[in-house]
């Protein structure tokens, strides 16, 4: 197999784009799809302070790695779920890769700074941990973002996230979650513009970019995500993606281009909703936000559990 820009031995294909490359020539095609994701769907601009979610995964060192190859100012935050081993060894990768590179990066960690771990919010809350892990994520994260005075805050989704959620929406038609389910959430009262510069690039493609970077990565998936819905999802689209190169892509970017102007006023009305959390100031449009609500459950779960334990 012959790179196809530069005809040398290439070391990976992609099948949805009938392509081969080499190591440069992979890596400047990582590249350009970021470039082109960011300048297509007007995410950002080079004099914007950036606000990198990493969560020491292949996707989030991927993303924050070409922003910074890009020329973009961007730091770097890691939440520390409080998912035992697995947390630890991530904030290992993440902090590593930050100091080899030279770029800052905040750390939050929920158990030190709010009192539970999202095993206690799971057993707290009685649903799946991804569900209170999701919305302290989101919390967290734009607080991160307003707090430090960034114009922007990225995570490293990829289209195979993207495509997967996707699906899980239209499988139980949550039009609310699919008019959101944007490239670029813009800022409003309470929060920081969103960004998805990845969406371009698969997971595959993100992992490959790490190895031939040199980029170590935490490889185990999270303990928590063992059976849950998405990675269903993923094996279903990947199944199909296996039969027909191209669908996922078409499936994801045939949404944005013909589905979401169409959900366009359920977004906007959406955002009318919104008030604010009478506890922390953040935007809710109950009395109390839905985090502040998690703290309230799950800090004193995790206050038996430590001392039954
Ligand atoms: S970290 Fe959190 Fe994921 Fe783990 S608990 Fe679920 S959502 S699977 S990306
Ligand atoms: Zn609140």
């Amino acid at each position: 197999m012959r790179c196809k820009p530069c005809g040398a031995d290439a070391v990976i294909e992609i099948r949805r784009h009938r392509v081969a490359f080499c190591r440069d020539c992979f890596l400047h095609h990582c590249q350009e799809q970021v470039r082109r994701a960011i300048s297509s769907h007007r995410m950002m601009g080079h004099s914007e302070r950036v606000l990198v979610a990493i969560s020491g995964g292949k996707d989030s060192l991927a993303v924050w790695d070409i922003l910074l190859d890009l020329g973009y100012t961007a730091d770097g935050v890691y939440l520390g779920l409080g998912i035992g081993d697995y947390s630890d060894t991530s904030r290992t990768y993440a902090e590593a890769y930050a100091t080899a590179r030279g770029a800052h990066l905040r750390v939050v960690d929920i158990p030190t700074e709010h009192g539970f771990g999202i095993p206690d919010a799971a057993r707290a809350t009685k649903r799946v941990p991804c569900s209170a892990c999701g919305l302290s994520k989101r919390h967290l994260l734009n607080t991160a973002a307003l707090d430090g005075g960034y114009d922007v805050l990225a995570t490293g989704h990829n289209l195979d996230d993207e495509a997967a959620v996707l699906f899980g929406n239209v499988m139980q038609w949550h039009v609310g979650y699919l008019a959101r389910q944007r490239p670029v959430l813009p800022a409003t009262p309470g929060f920081a513009r969103r960004v998805k510069p990845l969406i371009r690039l698969g997971e595959r493609e993100t992992a490959a970019y790490c190895v031939l970077k040199g980029i170590d990565y935490i490889v185990d998936e999270c303990p928590m995500a063992a059976g849950n819905r998405h990675l269903r999802y993923k094996e279903t689209l990947n199944e199909i993606e296996d039969r027909s190169p191209g669908a996922k892509a078409a499936f994801y970017f045939q949404f944005l281009d013909q589905m979401l102007p169409v959900l366009d006023d359920v977004a906007a009305a959406e955002r009318d909703l919104v008030g604010t959390c009478s506890r922390c100031g953040a935007p809710s449009s109950a009395e109390i936000c839905a985090f502040c609500k998690l703290v309230e459950k799950a800090a004193p779960t995790a206050d038996d559990e430590r001392q039954i334990g």
